[in-house]
């Protein structure tokens, strides 16, 4: 029967959504360790008609587990990622701590499985992988299959992030915001100190000396790092917008060999885990709404771009929800890929 797991972080907003999906799937694990804080250890609840005491995260706690799913933070995971691989446990990390170590997959499922073929369970030895930023899981999700079949040599990405990217505190702060905001109270703003509802702003990572946030480099490295291509050229630029738990993205693609719109929307169409919503005559495109929840990444807008040689630019919007495939699904379909 299937493998033991554990999950930390369990109370945060992935940890809880890790829960959704090993249920939604069915995923055969033996048996399940619920981990966090000392601060929520103790805490019972019901999962799948058993009930759970959520334990303190220790080193103890990997002994006999075969895979961990962690988002606890990047702190956490440096700390008792490797503890959990010196105990034989195999580490899904949804933490940026690892991401761009040479010796951990990155992966993406339908993108680059092959990142971790040299990784099995039962050989009782740990291994790490990585899951991949929530911005570039969504991004690559469409851009990659475009990318096999013509080659992309440029991309320009911007987003439009939702606050589940930022946690629970930042989805409850963006609601009574908007309350207080409509009720002409001033905002409380203690997660991003400035007014977050009726507003945007540049994504609240850190800058960095090349003017650009941390978030916008993920989406250049990682993207080079899964691709396996460092010549890749990508830019970016990221945006918290005031949307509760999906992101957007609009996507300008450059591409070494030809591809036109029309072979372009047909690959999507046939694209796993992408759904192609696209009617220009209803004016009907992707949006957070629409995919907030659902594991599929929405694809539409999908044009020629006229500002480059014919049939050598594409540009394409896209959404997916940054809690499921953008962190929880994405891991979890790495563990089943260990099956
Ligand atoms: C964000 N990508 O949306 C980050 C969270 N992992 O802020």
């Amino acid at each position: 029967n299937g493998p033991s797991i554990a999950v930390v972080g369990v109370t945060g907003a992935v940890g809880q959504e890790f829960l959704s999906v090993l249920s939604d799937r069915d995923f055969p694990y033996r048996s399940i360790k619920m981990l966090a804080s000392k601060r929520s250890a103790g805490r019972r609840f019901t999962f799948q008609d058993n009930e759970y005491v959520i334990e303190e995260l220790t080193p103890d706690s990997f002994d006999g587990v075969d895979i961990a799913l962690f988002s606890a933070g990047g702190s956490i995971s440096k700390e008792f990622g490797p503890i959990a691989v010196d105990r034989g446990t195999i580490v899904v990390d949804n933490s940026s701590a690892f991401r761009m170590d040479e010796n951990v997959p990155l992966v993406i499922p339908e993108v680059n499985p092959e990142a971790m073929e040299n990784i099995k369970l039962g050989t009782g030895k740990g291994s790490l992988i990585a899951n991949p930023n929530c911005s570039t899981i969504i991004c690559l999700m469409a851009a990659t299959p475009l990318h096999r079949q013509a080659k992309v040599i440029r991309m320009v990405v911007s987003t439009y992030q939702a606050a589940s990217g930022a946690g629970a505190a930042a989805m409850e702060e963006l609601e009574l915001q908007t309350r207080e905001v409509l009720e002409g109270r001033p905002p409380t703003c203690e997660i991003f100190k400035q007014q977050y509802a009726f507003n945007l702003f540049s994504h609240n990572a850190p800058v960095l000396s090349n003017g650009y946030n941390e978030e916008e480099m993920k989406l250049v490295k990682e993207t080079r790092k899964i691709w396996n291509d460092k010549d890749v050229k990508v830019t970016a630029t990221c945006i918290r917008v005031p949307v509760m738990r999906a992101h957007a993205e609009s996507v300008n693609l450059q591409f070494e060999k030809p591809l036109d719109e029309v072979t372009a929307r047909n690959i999507l169409k046939n694209a796993p885990g992408v759904v192609v919503i696209d009617d220009r005559a209803s004016n009907h495109f992707p949006t957070p709404l629409e995919v907030s929840s659902k594991d599929d990444v929405a694809v539409g807008r999908i044009r020629s771009d006229l500002s480059q040689d014919r049939n050598k630019g594409l540009d394409i919007f896209v959404c997916g929800d940054q809690i499921r495939k953008g962190a929880a699904l994405n891991a979890i379909q790495i563990a089943e890929l260990l099956l």
